[in-house]
């Protein structure tokens, strides 16, 4: 290579990026508006993510995997949150070249910021305190998290709902990941929406956060969604047949509402949504179902 050409290329920074912090700090939220579409589903309900979740972002800087996790949270005593709360530190198992600490300034600092902080410093790699929500001013715990921006080798705040000052988290992301040669994926695995998720898992992710949304209390933690057929009828529509399972049959009851009219509101969110994503009519045929196993098929 000549000297000419050395000195015009700039070096590309690569890598994986993991998120960690407590149930429902913005750990979704950010992914999605870091990478400019939704990998993940939000909701206001704490423990809405079950699985982690990668999406790619890229620019001419360099390659950013993220890995969205689900929360860490102090007690996991049934089956479906011990399994979750396993599941949200898998991601570091693997090669992960930096992690984003998530916290919430507007909540108190707990046992459960505790635990996250316990695990996060056995973490062998470097780490961007990201203070997210910012967008609240009151009220406001910053003093009790002041510790933690020394502990971490660089700080942002963000409003991940608002996009604030996400350009500044890209950019401190790239300064801190390693220099590579190659891209680290091939882009075209990642086809849209560039994310790790098969369709199928995909809609019954986007049915499941319409759960969350539109049930109360324990309900849509008994509860997950399945996809059983997708079926391109014509060149424009697509007919999808899913079931909402649940452990329960007063949970099922309370899943179809009167009339059935709770679970047809459900259905309408998801397809609208679905319809907007894929620009294509969408047939939802979705009911519920008890079933008492379904949490042994978390994985
Ligand atoms: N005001 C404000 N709300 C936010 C911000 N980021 C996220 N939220 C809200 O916080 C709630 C939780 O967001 P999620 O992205 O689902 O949180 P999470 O950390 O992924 O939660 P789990 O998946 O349960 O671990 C949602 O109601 C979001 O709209 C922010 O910057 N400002
Ligand atoms: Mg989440």
């Amino acid at each position: 290579m000549s000297s000419a050409t050395q000195s015009n290329s700039v070096p590309k920074r690569s890598g994986t990026v993991a998120l960690i912090g407590r149930p429902n700090v913005g750990k979704s939220t950010l992914v999605n508006n870091l990478i400019g579409q939704k990998v993940a589903i939000t909701s206001p309900k704490p423990q809405t993510t079950r699985f982690p979740i990668e999406g790619l972002y890229q620019d001419e800087r360099g390659q950013i995997i993220f890995i969205d996790t689900p929360g860490i949270f102090l007690k996991a005593k049934d089956p479906v949150s011990k399994r979750v709360n396993e599941k949200a530190l898998e991601p570091f198992n693997k090669d992960v070249d930096l992690a984003l600490y998530l916290i919430d300034h507007t909540r108190k600092r707990d046992f459960e910021e505790a635990k996250v902080v316990g695990i996060t410093r056995k973490l062998n790699i470097p780490k961007v305190l990201v203070i997210n929500k910012i967008d609240v001013t009151e009220p406001t715990y910053r003093a009790q998290y002041r510790f933690l921006e020394e502990e971490c080798d660089a700080v942002v705040e963000i409003s991940a709902l608002n996009r604030t000052h996400l350009k500044t988290l890209l950019e401190t992301i790239f300064t801190m990941l390693p220099e590579r040669d190659q891209p680290i994926v091939d882009a075209n695995l990642y086809p849209y929406p560039a994310i790790n998720l098969d369709s199928r898992t995909f809609i019954a992710e986007i049915i499941r956060e319409k759960v969350f949304l539109r049930t109360r209390k324990e309900v849509p933690y008994t509860t997950t969604a399945v996809v059983d057929n997708v079926i391109e009828r014509d060149a424009n529509t697509t007919y999808i047949q899913a079931r909402v399972l649940t452990t329960d049959d007063t949970y099922k009851k309370m899943l179809i509402g009167a009339g059935g009219r709770r679970i047809k509101e459900i259905g309408t969110m998801a397809r609208k949504e679905l319809e907007t994503a894929t620009n294509r009519k969408i047939y939802l045929d979705l009911t519920v179902e008890t079933d008492r196993h379904w949490p042994e098929t978390l994985g």
